[in-house]
């Protein structure tokens, strides 16, 4: 567009000889500080052109965002402009606050945060509508601002390996500047015919591109859904194809008695559907397990290999129960699983590699894991080679590991919090040392190594239930865990009474969690019940509180209840 002459001042009816005559035009061709948009004598948009234009903005979000969509799909999807904000705001969250998004929307809380971001583009793109009408270059600016910041997310992840990943952030706001001067040109100029100053503005016009551009981005947007629909197709179906070996060493039958028969008590195995689920990512990884390959290297390999998932299937297999715990499990908390793993020893492959842990005078003290999604995440090489059953994973309670947790292979090594052992969708392994590198929650205020601490937890009665005295006792249930040091006690406290031990079910082994129950002759009256558990060493849980920053938190799990007299 060119250079438009200066508007008349005068009456807002534009005489019809002048049909180029912007109302409020941007004027390129006068110094910004004299073109501050309407003349003294002008008054400003009509409401109804001002509706329209936040409509605008808000069309060329949506046409802007469809076509990053498309883009990001052909590109890589994390690298669309919401999930690579989302990401950056994740990883620059304060623990407090992330804490608190956790406790308030629970596992949706990255539905939240991709509405959140969602809304704030809406209200965005609606002000930079409005501002079109009146200052167009400045709302293009602004168009282009928000597409620099979301490529530069997108190329700033630790996940980004390519330029690439900026395209469909820079597409996308070109397409939305496109809609947006499109649009704001229908509304701010008058059509030659037109004379009344109702019809100041094409807004007929306006209407017709205005659907066709949410037609286009409606099409673009399915497009991208149908094309990533093929692409995690490719997933879904290389993960129903996949056929878990036989292990040649299978987990001994859960006993009998690990299982009481108390209503309310968590299941001694986590069905997958109820496993917890802790991560950064807001798109779930779905990797096709054909393509898949594990590369070791680092420091501590004498030379660099890699594993297809055949060639680890047809190693050594082995079949586990190991508790998974999360360190940011509060007092009392559901971020704790038990679950049946499938996979190899890490020591064996590690030691096929040439590794040799440090106390045989290995170079490497961390092995750092590394997923394609980038999270890092670093262990002790002592601990993984010391004997424990610490496993590369492939299948978990009879299938293949779960999407959501981590296919086609992920890490899990008994007594260490999910955040120093358990990186899901594997992409390698580093053999390193914690001198040398930081994995991804150190610099955020965790430690760099982190055992599980004993734990226990009274699943029912629930808090602030209403029980009945009677001649039956109450039946106080819970689980405790000391993975990979075993529990060898539960007590409970009713009151400020005295520790009572609790009957305790069968160990499945020291690297799983225990179910207990105590058997209360429940008194009328408001009580609390507390328990404490012992580890394998005779270790008593401590009853001092500590927050889950830095290592995980201490402190017995309590519960109020009221008992109504029979
Ligand atoms: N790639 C990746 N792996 C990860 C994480 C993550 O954010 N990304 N989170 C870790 C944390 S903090 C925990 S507690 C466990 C949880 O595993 P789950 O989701 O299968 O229960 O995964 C670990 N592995
Ligand atoms: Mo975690």
């Amino acid at each position: 567009m060119t250079a438009h002459p200066p508007p008349p001042p005068g009456p807002p009816s534009d005489p019809p000889d002048q049909p180029d005559q912007p109302d409020q035009p941007d004027r390129p061709d006068r110094p910004s500080s004299s073109g501050s948009g309407s003349g003294p004598a002008r008054p400003g948009p009509a409401v109804t052109d001002r509706l329209l234009a936040a409509l605008a903005g808000i069309l060329a979000g949506y046409g802007g965002l469809a076509v990053a969509a498309l883009v990001a799909v052909l590109v890589r999807p994390e690298a669309g402009p919401v999930p690579a904000v989302g990401d950056a705001v994740v990883d620059r969250t304060p623990a407090a606050v992330k804490d608190w998004a956790i406790r308030t929307f629970g596992e949706s809380d990255k539905a939240a945060l991709e509405t959140g971001i969602l809304v704030m583009l809406a209200l965005l793109a609606a002000g930079l509508g409005l501002l079109a009408l009146r200052r167009r270059a400045a709302a293009l600016t602004g168009v282009a601002l928000l597409g620099a910041l979301g490529a530069l997310a997108a190329v700033t992840r630790p996940d980004s390996t390519s330029a690439a990943d900026a395209l469909p952030s820079l597409l996308g706001a070109a397409t939305a500047a496109a809609v947006l001067y499109v649009l704001a040109t229908r509304l701010t100029r008058p059509r030659p015919a037109v004379t009344t100053t109702a019809a100041r503005s094409d807004r007929r016009g306006f209407l017709l591109a205005g659907a066709g551009v949410a037609v286009g981005a409606t099409a673009a947007t399915l497009a991208a859904r149908g094309l990533g629909s093929t692409r995690s197709e490719h997933a879904a179906a290389s993960r129903a194809a996949l056929r878990l070996p036989r292990p040649a060493s299978p987990a001994p039958a859960v006993p009998p008695g690990a299982r009481l028969p108390v209503e309310g008590i968590s299941s001694f195995v986590t069905p997958n559907k109820d496993f917890y689920r802790v991560d950064t990512a807001l798109v779930v990884p779905r990797l096709d397990a054909d393509t898949w390959r594990l590369r070791i290297h680092g420091t501590g390999v004498p030379e660099e290999r890699s594993f297809t998932l055949p060639e680890l299937m047809r190693r050594e297999v082995v079949e586990r129960d190991i508790t998974l715990a999360c360190v940011s499990n509060e007092v009392g908390g559901s971020l704790v699983g038990n679950a049946r793993w499938l996979g190899v020893r890490l020591a064996d492959l590690l030691r096929a590699c040439g590794v040799r842990p440090p106390s045989e005078g290995g170079r490497a003290d961390q092995l750092v894991a590394r997923s394609v999604d980038g999270m890092t995440i670093g262990t002790p090489v002592e601990d993984v080679m010391d004997g424990r059953d610490a496993l590369l994973a492939f299948g978990m309670n009879g299938e293949p590991l779960p999407f959501a947790h981590g296919f086609p292979v992920r890490m899990v090594v008994p007594g260490l919090y999910g955040y120093v052992s358990a990186c899901k969708w594997l992409a390698s392994l580093e053999l390193t040392t914690f001198a040398a590198y930081d994995a991804y929650w150190v610099p955020r205020g965790w430690s760099a190594r982190a055992p599980v601490k004993t734990q226990s937890r009274i699943d029912t009665p629930r808090p602030f239930a209403r029980l009945t005295a009677g001649p039956r006792p109450v039946a106080v249930a819970g689980v405790a865990w000391a993975q990979h040091r075993g529990v060898s006690r539960v007590e409970v406290r009713v009151d400020d009474g005295p520790w009572q031990e609790a009957e305790l079910g069968a160990e499945d082994s020291r690297d799983t969690w225990r179910q207990w129950v105590f058997r209360w002759p429940a008194t009328p009256g408001r009580h609390v019940l507390t328990v404490r558990a012992t580890d394998g060493a005779g270790a008593v849980q401590t009853g001092r509180r500590a927050d889950v920053m830095p290592d995980g938190a201490t402190g017995w799990h309590s519960v109020e209840v009221t008992v109504d007299a029979d």
